[in-house]
């Protein structure tokens, strides 16, 4: 090897060393970068000289609210999604976390951005979070492509962030007939996600294909295996509490006794002749005390709530026998500006849950009071909620 040939390689190794000590810093600085970002929500943002509690969680135009304990601290917090249009906004739908600081008789959240990053990051049209497996911490129902609903299970620790992992990329269930397909569920409808027998199980009402009927799937967990932590669904009714949908507002046909799938019937009715759109974002709850599922609907038909009053037996029979067709009639009906999504969840830090309404579709939603808030001033015999 010449002197030449020497130098030549002492000077590429040279800058390659230099080059490998840049790559490193330049990782290094990067790395700790990433570590460091995060939202910062410092600044106070006053308008008339009031200060505002969370200026920093806003620009939602759609939001979802689901609880969860983010911090492990036994208290459950706030999580908020946010729906938009999956095809102008792929990969940036928005997730907002909330601190319940729970202090007694108060609405106590206060925006804390650090616990977004924990939540898979590509959940898209809905989210629900509710605890499917009984361990007390909320798993992720989401919508999936393939037609139906994605799980995502809480794998929390004590002492340790939260984390999920993808446990049924397409829950299944056993429909009436005997094929075993996808329980559907469409991306503008949120299913009742709710013990709706009282056994024990995390049971399903969702849409028909056409939106005109409630579809009841029920979870076998505790008949088959005498556990909660798994997800076995069949189809036990197609018109859940004998109750149609009207197909151009958002309230109720009772005792509908013909089911659209089972057998088409003379259609006595004119207002069921035309296809049902899809676009209903129901809650079920017991409203009056009785020990059965209540449920309440927002609807793209309407910018009202539809309440439907069962007087069934749990896991023994169904019916819905009362609408309210502006609940709560009682009190301030809930006259969204269209298409109003009702939420059911401790708000106040006295031991009741309230009623949030807002909105289910990302069009023609609220710039301003996005989200009403009624508290429940009492629960015997029946709830009553004020705005
Ligand atoms: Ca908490
Ligand atoms: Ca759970
Ligand atoms: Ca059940
Ligand atoms: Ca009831």
């Amino acid at each position: 090897m010449t002197q030449y040939q020497k130098m030549k390689i002492n000077n590429i190794s040279h800058v390659l060393r230099h080059a490998m000590l840049c790559l490193i810093v330049f990782a290094t600085a990067n790395t700790t970068h990433a570590q460091n970002y995060s939202k910062y929500t410092s600044p106070k943002v006053f308008v008339n000289s009031q200060a505002f509690k969370n200026p920093w969680s806003g620009g939602i135009n759609s939001p979802l609210y689901s609880t969860i304990d983010l911090n492990n601290d036994g208290i459950k917090d706030l999580f908020m999604f946010d729906k938009q249009f999956g095809a102008a906004y792929p990969g940036s739908y928005k997730i907002r976390t909330f601190i319940n600081q729970g202090t007694a008789g108060q609405v106590d959240y206060i925006y804390a951005p650090f616990y977004e990053r924990f939540f898979p990051q590509n959940l898209h049209d809905w989210v629900i979070l509710v605890d499917y497996d009984c361990d007390g911490n909320e798993d992720i129902f989401t919508y999936s492509y393939s037609g139906g609903m994605e799980v995502y299970h809480n794998d929390v620790t004590p002492g340790n962030n939260l984390s999920f992992s993808l446990t049924y990329p397409l829950v299944h269930s056993l429909f009436l007939g005997g094929a075993y397909a996808n329980l559907y569920v469409s991306n503008v409808n949120i299913p009742v996600l709710h013990d709706v027998n009282g056994d024990g199980d995390l049971d399903v009402l969702t849409f028909t294909l056409l939106g005109g009927t409630i579809e009841y799937h029920e979870n076998y967990a505790k008949e088959l295996y005498n556990r909660c932590d798994t997800l076995v669904y069949r189809q036990v009714r197609q018109c859940y509490a004998q109750v149609g949908l009207s197909a151009v507002s958002n309230t109720a046909i009772l005792d509908f006794n013909n089911c659209f799938f089972l057998a088409p019937p003379p259609l006595p009715d004119s207002l069921i002749k035309t296809p049902r759109h899809n676009g209903s974002c129901m809650i079920g709850y017991d409203q009056d005390g009785d020990g059965d599922l209540d449920l309440i609907n927002g609807d793209i038909l309407g910018n009202n709530l539809l309440y439907l009053e069962n007087s069934g037996i749990p896991g023994v029979s169904d019916s819905i026998h009362l609408q309210d067709t502006l609940f709560p009639s009682y009190n301030v009906p809930a006259v969204y500006k269209t298409f109003p999504a009702p939420f059911y969840f401790h708000a106040v830090n006295d031991g009741a849950k309230d009623l949030i309404v807002s909105s289910c579709t990302e069009y023609l939603t609220e710039d301003y009071q996005n989200s009403w808030f009624y508290k429940m001033l009492d629960q015997t015999p029946t709830i009553s909620f004020s705005l």
